[in-house]
């Protein structure tokens, strides 16, 4: 019975994309996903917990914004592109060591959102789900309204592509890169944290680069 269990926590936890089988990475050494560099990434790697993930053209693309809020939206591509844009130049760190410096991510400041939705007494943090119907982070508050934040559309100055989470992700600068969920649809405010995939498996939930998870990497902003 215990040999079963442990066998399905690690097949959930290391569920492999076809690329990542394709290229034969080592998934236990790896628990954050997992992964194999990007053709053409520039040292980013492939990170799913879901085995597929599906595609969302730009025209069927939506993001709900609720929960604790007095004016529920949902955003097409299109009402998202027509917002003001914030571009960010950092280093992107993952928590499992490797580092991309100086990427360019552009986009929405979460903030924006929250304020157009007007988040109500009560609420403290803000929960966010993912089109892999797999994955989900969250935040506090406070954190969700750094103007580090973003409701990203582009990296690397070009439009988020399917693999990088697109045609929408989130992405925390300040935090190690498991906190950028990837296909990004729904933000939901709520009253608190509520762990994330990863945090529910370990990880820290205030996830500072250099200042979290044991790691003492050189903060990125
Ligand atoms: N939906 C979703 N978002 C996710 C992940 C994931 O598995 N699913 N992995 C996280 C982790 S651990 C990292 S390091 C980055 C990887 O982003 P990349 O695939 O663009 O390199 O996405 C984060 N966001
Ligand atoms: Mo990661």
């Amino acid at each position: 019975m215990l040999g079963l269990g442990v066998a399905g926590v690690a097949s959930a936890r290391y569920v492999q994309s076809g690329l990542e089988s394709f290229l034969g990475a080592a998934a236990d050494k790896d628990p954050t996903g997992l992964t194999s560099l990007l053709p053409n990434g520039g040292g980013f790697r492939y990170y799913s917990v879901a085995a597929s993930v599906p595609d969302r053209s730009a025209a069927d693309y939506r993001l709900t914004v609720d929960g604790l809020v007095t004016r529920p939206a949902t955003y097409t591509l299109d009402a998202l592109r027509a917002l003001p844009q914030t571009r960010l130049v950092r280093d992107v760190q993952c928590v499992t060591g490797w580092r991309v410096p100086g990427t360019p991510f552009a986009g929405v400041q979460l903030s924006r959102l929250l304020d157009a939705a007007g988040v109500r007494p009560g609420a403290g943090a803000v929960r966010f789900t993912c089109f892999d119907g797999a994955y989900s982070e969250s935040l506090t508050l406070e954190q969700a309204r750094r103007d580090d934040v973003l409701v990203a559309l582009s990296m690397q100055d070009k439009p988020v592509s399917h693999a990088h989470g697109g045609p929408v992700r989130l992405y925390v600068a300040p935090m190690y890169f498991y906190k950028s969920a990837k296909w990004l649809s729904g933000i939901t405010v709520t009253e608190k944290v509520e762990r994330g995939f990863w945090e529910e498996r370990g990880y820290d939930t205030d996830a500072w680069v250099g200042r979290s998870n044991g790691r003492q990497d050189t903060p990125t902003s």
